[in-house]
C-alpha cells in the first residue's frame, strides 16, 4: 500500500516550540513562569490547530470542488475521548511536540492528562462512531459525523461506601480548543403545533405544518484528522438555543422574564446525554433531542447539496445517510416531509430517493432496547411526521399483502405501527422498510438479525440484511495507547501496520522466538507497572505487577455478566480460605463500569464488587494471592491505560446477546488473552487467532436456545454444585457487609428466584474451568508469551479501516479524495 512514511505536516521541533510559546503569549495572555499545565495544554492544542485548520479548509475546498458524494454518519453518540495525543499522532507530530515541550521543561504525557474526555456517548455504539470517523478520514473518504453538542456528557462516577454516585460531566466548562462555532450555518427546527391542508394555485392540495415552537440549532465543528493528514473531515455537533425570531412577541413585548424562561427551556434540549444503554424510557425530551439533531443535520445536508447547484434527481448520488441504530430514525420522515411538503416533489419520487439514501446499523437484539415511541407523543410533538409514517406504513402493508395475501398476523408483526392499548411507532421497522441496506455488527449477530429479529423482512427483501463486522482504530488503540508495543511492531514488521493492520501477521513467526517473547512480555510488564501506580493513586490499593491482571471493562449490564465474574472471584476466595496454601498464580481482578442511574440490579452488582473488594484486599490470610479493584469513572482515557496492561480480557456475555463487542478487540491487539463465550466478534476472533489460544467456555447460541426452550431451572445447578451453592449462600450472610445481612441478597435472588435470565449458573462450571486453565497456562511463561503474541498479531481483520471499506463497498459506494 504505502512505501515510506514522511511526516504528514512539515513542522520542526523549533517551529513547534515557537508555535506553542506564541499561543501561550498571544492567545492565552500568559507567560512561561505563570502558566500551569492546563495553560500549556491549551497552548499546545492551539498550536496543533494552526497546522490542522489549513488541512481542514484544503479538504473542504477539494470536496466542494469535486462535488463529492459523502456519507453522513448520524449518531446520538460520539465517544471521542481526548484529542491532543490522537491528533498529534495522526499529524505524525507526536515526537516533534514531545521534543518541543521537553525543551520548554514540560512532559507531553503529563500535558495530555490535562484534557477532559469528550464523553458524548455511553459505550460501544458511541466509541464505534468515533473509530469510524477516524478511519473515514484516514482512508480519504468525504464524510461528516452529525451529533449533539451535549453540555454534559456521560456522568462522572464516584463511589460512596461502595455505591455509585453520579456527578455531572462538565467537559467544556472553561472552553474547548477543538471546536469551532459556525453561526453562519445555524438551522431552525419546528416542534409541536398542527397540520393544515392547503390547496395551491393549481388546485393541488398539500400539507403545511404550523409549528407551536421553534428551536435554533448552532453547529460546532470538531476537525477529524485522518492518519497522515491527507484528509481532515468534521464532526458537526448541534447545540440547541431559543429561536428569538420565532418567539419575537415574547422576546419583545415586555416579556423579558418569560423570554429568559423560554430560552432556558430551549437550551435543555442539548443539555445532557441520556445515560441509558439499553432500557428505553420513551421520554419526550429524548424524542425532541433526536428530532432536533436530525432536522438540523438533514437541512444542513440539503443546504450543501443545493449550494453545489444540484437538482433533486441526483440527490441520492451525492448523499448517503447512515443511521447509527434507530436513534436517528426520525431523519427519514423529516427528509420525506421536506421533499414532499416543502419542495413539493411527488411522493413516489421522494420515497425512491429515501430508499437509496438511508441505511441502518442494528447494534442490539435486547428487546428492551428496541425503540418505540407512543403515537400520542408523536402526535403532540411531530404531528406531520406521524402522518407521513402512517402513509409509509399504508404503502408498506400493501407490499406485505402482495407477498402474504390475507395474512394478518404477519401484517401485525411487521407493521411500523404497533396496535394495542398504547399504539406505538416501531422505529426499527421504519428503518428496515426504508433502508437499502441494514447491517448487524458481527457475523453471528447479523445472522440473528436475519433469523430471530427480522425473519419476514429477510424474506421480503432478500439482499437487504447484511453483515459488517465492527473494528477499532489501531491509531488510538495501539499506536497512541501502547507506544512501546507500537515501536516493537515498527521494528519487526515495518511502520505500515498503522494503516494496514494485517501487516502484524508478519510477526507471527516470532511468536515462538524467545528473544521476541522476552521483549513483548517486558513491554506488558512495564505497562502493568504503570497501571499499578495508577491504581495506587486512584484507590490507594496496592497490587503486584507479578499477578495476572484479569480485566473486565464495559458498561455494567446483567447480560454482560459481571456477576458471573463476581461469583468466580468468590469461588477463588473460598478456596483460599479453606486452604491458605491453595496453589494459584496471584490474580488481580480489575473492573471498570458505569451503571445506568436507574438500573437497580446493575448498581447492586457494583456495590457487591466493591464490598467483596474491601474484604478480599484486607484479608491477610490469603497472602495477597487475590486482589479485587473497581476503578471509578471508567472512560476512554482510563481504558487507554488498562488495555495495554491486561493479561486476561473478560468477554463473558450470554451467547447471542453481545452484538459484537469492541473492547474484546482492543485487549487482544494489546496482547491480552480472552476468556470468553462464543458470542459477538469473539467468534471471529477465534477464527483469526485459533480458538486454542483463547479460553472459550460456556453455552453456544444454539445451546442457549435449546436450554431456554427445554425450560431452564437455575436451582438444578445450585443444588448440584456445592461450590456454587456455597458462594451464593455467602451473599445472604453479613460477611461482606458487616451488620447488614441481606445487603447483597438481590444478586442471589436474581440468579435463583428471578430465574437467572442470563444463564450465569448454567455457565458457571465451565467458566471456573476456563479460569483454572488460565492459571495453568500462565505458569508456562513461554507458552503464555506465544499466545499473547498470536492474539495481538492476528487482529488485522478488526481494524476499523476494514469495517469502513466494507461499508463503502456494500453500502455507501464512495470515492477517495486524499489531498496531494
Ligand atoms: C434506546 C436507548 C436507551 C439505547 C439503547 C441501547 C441507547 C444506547 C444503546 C447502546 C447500544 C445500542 C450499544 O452500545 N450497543 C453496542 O454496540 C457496539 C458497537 O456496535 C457493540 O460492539 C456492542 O456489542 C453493543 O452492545
Amino acid at each position: 500500500k504505502s512505501a515510506e512514511i514522511v511526516p504528514a505536516v512539515a513542522c520542526t521541533t523549533k517551529q513547534m516550540r515557537q508555535a506553542i510559546l506564541d499561543r501561550l503569549h498571544k492567545s492565552l495572555a500568559t507567560e512561561e513562569s505563570k502558566a500551569n499545565n492546563k495553560a500549556w495544554w491549551n497552548a499546545t492544542c492551539y498550536a496543533v490547530n494552526e497546522l490542522l485548520f489549513e488541512k481542514l479548509t484544503d479538504t473542504q475546498k477539494s470536496h466542494s470542488g469535486h462535488d463529492t458524494r459523502a456519507v453522513n454518519y448520524l449518531s446520538l453518540e460520539f465517544l471521542m475521548g481526548r484529542l491532543l495525543s490522537n491528533n498529534l499522532h495522526n499529524l505524525e507530530l507526536f515526537n516533534v511536540a514531545q521534543d518541543a515541550l521537553k525543551g520548554l521543561g514540560k512532559d507531553l504525557y503529563e500535558i495530555c492528562e490535562e484534557e477532559p474526555d469528550m464523553a458524548l456517548g455511553n459505550g460501544g455504539l458511541g466509541r464505534l462512531a468515533a473509530c469510524f470517523i477516524d478511519s473515514l478520514a484516514t482512508l480519504g473518504y468525504p464524510a461528516i459525523g452529525y451529533g449533539i453538542h451535549y453540555e454534559n456528557g456521560l456522568f462522572a462516577q464516584s463511589f460512596q461506601d461502595g455505591r455509585q454516585i453520579e456527578r455531572p460531566d462538565t467537559w467544556r466548562e472553561y472552553g474547548n480548543p477543538w471546536e469551532i462555532c459556525r453561526p453562519e450555518s445555524i438551522q431552525h427546527v419546528p416542534l409541536y403545533g398542527y397540520v393544515e391542508t392547503v390547496i395551491d394555485e393549481n388546485g393541488i392540495s398539500h400539507k403545511v405544518w404550523h409549528a407551536g415552537q421553534k428551536l435554533k440549532g448552532v453547529p460546532w465543528d470538531v476537525p477529524i484528522v485522518g492518519y497522515g493528514a491527507k484528509t481532515v473531515n468534521i464532526l458537526r455537533l448541534w447545540e440547541s438555543r431559543a429561536d428569538e425570531a420565532f418567539d419575537w412577541d415574547v422576546f419583545n413585548a415586555g416579556g423579558y422574564v418569560d423570554a429568559q424562561v423560554e430560552k432556558s427551556k430551549a437550551e435543555t434540549i442539548s443539555k445532557v446525554l441520556y445515560p441509558n444503554d439499553s432500557t428505553d424510557e420513551g421520554k419526550e425530551l429524548r424524542l425532541i433531542q433526536q428530532y432536533f439533531f436530525c432536522a438540523c443535520s438533514v437541512k444542513d445536508i440539503l443546504r450543501r447539496f443545493r449550494r453545489a447547484g444540484n437538482k433533486w434527481p441526483i440527490l441520492a448520488e451525492k448523499v448517503a445517510i447512515q443511521l447509527n441504530d434507530t436513534h436517528p430514525t426520525i431523519a427519514i420522515p423529516e427528509l420525506m416531509r421536506i421533499l414532499v411538503d416543502e419542495e413539493r416533489l411527488d411522493w413516489n419520487f421522494a420515497w425512491s430517493l429515501c430508499e437509496k439514501i438511508f441505511s441502518y446499523t442494528n447494534h442490539t437484539l435486547l428487546p428492551e432496547a428496541l425503540e418505540k415511541w407512543s403515537v400520542a407523543l408523536f402526535e403532540k410533538v411531530l404531528p406531520r411526521h406521524l402522518e407521513i409514517i402512517y402513509e409509509i406504513n399504508r404503502r408498506f402493508l400493501e407490499t406485505v399483502e402482495q407477498k402474504w395475501p390475507g395474512d394478518n398476523d404477519i401484517k401485525a408483526k411487521l407493521s411500523i405501527v404497533e396496535e394495542g392499548s398504547q399504539r406505538m411507532v416501531r422505529m426499527a421497522n421504519l428503518c428496515v422498510v426504508t433502508s437499502h441496506k441494514v447491517n448487524g455488527v458481527a457475523a453471528v449477530h447479523s445472522e440473528l438479525v436475519k433469523t430471530d429479529l427480522f425473519p419476514e423482512f429477510d424474506q421480503l427483501y432478500p439482499t437487504k440484511l447484511i453483515n459488517v463486522t465492527n473494528g477499532i482504530t489501531p491509531r488510538r488503540w495501539l499506536k497512541a495507547c501502547n507506544p512501546a508495543l507500537a515501536a516493537l511492531y515498527d521494528e519487526t514488521v515495518g511502520k505500515d501496520w498503522v494503516v494496514n493492520l494485517d501487516k502484524l501477521k508478519d510477526a507471527l513467526p516470532k511468536a515462538t522466538d524467545t528473544v521476541f517473547q522476552k521483549r513483548f512480555m517486558e513491554i506488558k510488564r512495564d505497562n502493568k507497572v504503570e497501571l499499578v501506580n495508577i491504581i495506587k493513586d486512584l484507590t490507594g490499593i496496592e497490587v503486584s505487577a507479578d499477578a495476572i491482571f484479569d480485566i473486565q471493562i464495559k458498561r455494567l449490564h446483567e447480560y454482560k455478566r459481571q456477576q458471573l465474574n463476581l461469583i468466580h472471584i468468590l469461588t477463588l476466595y473460598r478456596r483460599l480460605l479453606d486452604n491458605p496454601d491453595y496453589d494459584m498464580v496471584p490474580r488481580v481482578f480489575l473492573f471498570g463500569a458505569k451503571a445506568a442511574p436507574g438500573y437497580h440490579m446493575a448498581k447492586q452488582i457494583i456495590y457487591a464488587l466493591n464490598k467483596v473488594a474491601e474484604k478480599v484486599n484486607s484479608d491477610k490470610r490469603i497472602k495477597g494471592k487475590l486482589k479485587v479493584v473497581f476503578l471509578p469513572n471508567y472512560r476512554v482515557s482510563l481504558a487507554e491505560k488498562m488495555f495495554p496492561a491486561a493479561d486476561i480480557s473478560e468477554q463473558i456475555s450470554t451467547a447471542g446477546l453481545e452484538a459484537s463487542g469492541t473492547g474484546n478487540m482492543k485487549f487482544a491487539l494489546n496482547g491480552a488473552l480472552t476468556v470468553g463465550t462464543m458470542d459477538g466478534a469473539n467468534i471471529e476472533m477465534a477464527e483469526e487467532i485459533g480458538a486454542e489460544h483463547m479460553f472459550i467456555f460456556g453455552l453456544s447460541v444454539a445451546e442457549v436456545k435449546e436450554l431456554k426452550t427445554a425450560g431452564y431451572n437455575p436451582y438444578d445447578y445450585y443444588y448440584n454444585n456445592p461450590e456454587l451453592k456455597a458462594v451464593l449462600d455467602w451473599l445472604d450472610t453479613d460477611f461482606f457487609t458487616p451488620g447488614q445481612p441481606g445487603a447483597l441478597s438481590d444478586i442471589k435472588r436474581s440468579l435463583l428466584e428471578y430465574g437467572d435470565e442470563y444463564l450465569c449458573l448454567a455457565d458457571y462450571e465451565s467458566y471456573c474451568k476456563a479460569h483454572d486453565a488460565i492459571d495453568t497456562t500462565y505458569r508456562n511463561k513461554a507458552l503464555w508469551a506465544e499466545k499473547a503474541i498470536r492474539n495481538s498479531a492476528a487482529m488485522g481483520k478488526f481494524n476499523s479501516d476494514r469495517s469502513i471499506e466494507d461499508y463503502v463497498e456494500n453500502v455507501w459506494h464512495l470515492k477517495k479524495y486524499p489531498l496531494a
